[in-house]
């Protein structure tokens, strides 16, 4: 605007007497560090998705953990979130219960098998990476695949059912389990699908063809200080 504008106008104040514009903020959203492939990471992220929450998401590259995370979190594990009043919340089941409390629209609270849950991120997990990272574990693969694939026939029982782990749709407990399952399925797919385990292999089917699986599966850059916000979903 030509600064001679207002010149007839004596009721205004000068620009030097205007009372200056708030500087903008941008408004803060909570961090999430996350790590792309990572399950924890996954079903933290599914989470996210399903509240309708935005976050700042930002890309780590593990064992190269930025120091922002470890200040928040020494543990140095993903995911980790960080809320805007400085509360940090770094298991990925917590931060699952913390956004499906903040807005739970797809109602996947209704399915909370937390014994179930608990096999998965126990005696499934233990069994998966003694499979998968055989080499680094000193571990037989196959006795272990084998004790994975008992746990995947159990879920196979219940998922003949309903077609899902925890009531007549998807729940939390699927998105839970379902990023293990998928590592699992991956390591060998070509064995995998030769299981006899019908409804598992629909129900893995379903979520990786899934809108919620893309939304959560973007590639990001890995953060670093002072990189370009990434808004999450994107
Ligand atoms: N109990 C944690 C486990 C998270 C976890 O182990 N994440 C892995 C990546 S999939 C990790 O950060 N590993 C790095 C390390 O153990 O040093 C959770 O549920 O968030």
């Amino acid at each position: 605007m030509p600064a001679d504008n207002h010149a007839s106008d004596g009721a205004r104040t000068s620009p030097q007497d205007a009372p200056s514009p708030a500087p903008y903020t941008q408004p803060m959203l909570p961090i999430l560090y996350s790590f792309r492939r990572c399950p924890y990471a996954i079903r933290a992220r599914s989470a996210v998705v399903a509240s309708g929450i935005a976050v700042e998401l930002r890309e780590i590259v593990l064992r190269d953990n930025p120091a922002a995370m470890l200040a928040a979190s020494p543990k140095g594990t993903v995911p980790v979130l960080v809320l805007p009043d400085g509360r940090v919340i770094d298991q990925s089941l917590a931060i699952m219960h913390w956004a499906l409390a903040t807005a739970d629209p797809l109602d996947w609270l209704t399915g909370k098998d937390a014994d179930l849950i608990a096999t998965n991120d126990g005696a499934f997990k233990h069994h998966l990476d003694r499979y998968k990272y055989a080499d680094r574990h000193g571990t037989d693969p196959l006795e272990h695949r084998a004790a994975a694939t008992a746990i995947l026939a159990d879920l196979d029982t219940r998922l003949a059912a309903t077609g899902h782990l925890a009531g007549p749709r998807v729940t939390l407990t699927d998105i839970a389990i379902l990023p293990f399952v998928r590592q699992f399925a991956q390591t060998d797919r070509g064995w995998f699908d030769t299981l006899p385990l019908p409804a598992l292999h629909d129900w893995l089917g379903r979520y990786l063809a899934s809108p919620l699986f893309a939304a959560v599966m973007p590639k990001f850059a890995p953060w670093q200080p002072g990189a370009p916000t990434v808004i999450f979903p994107t």
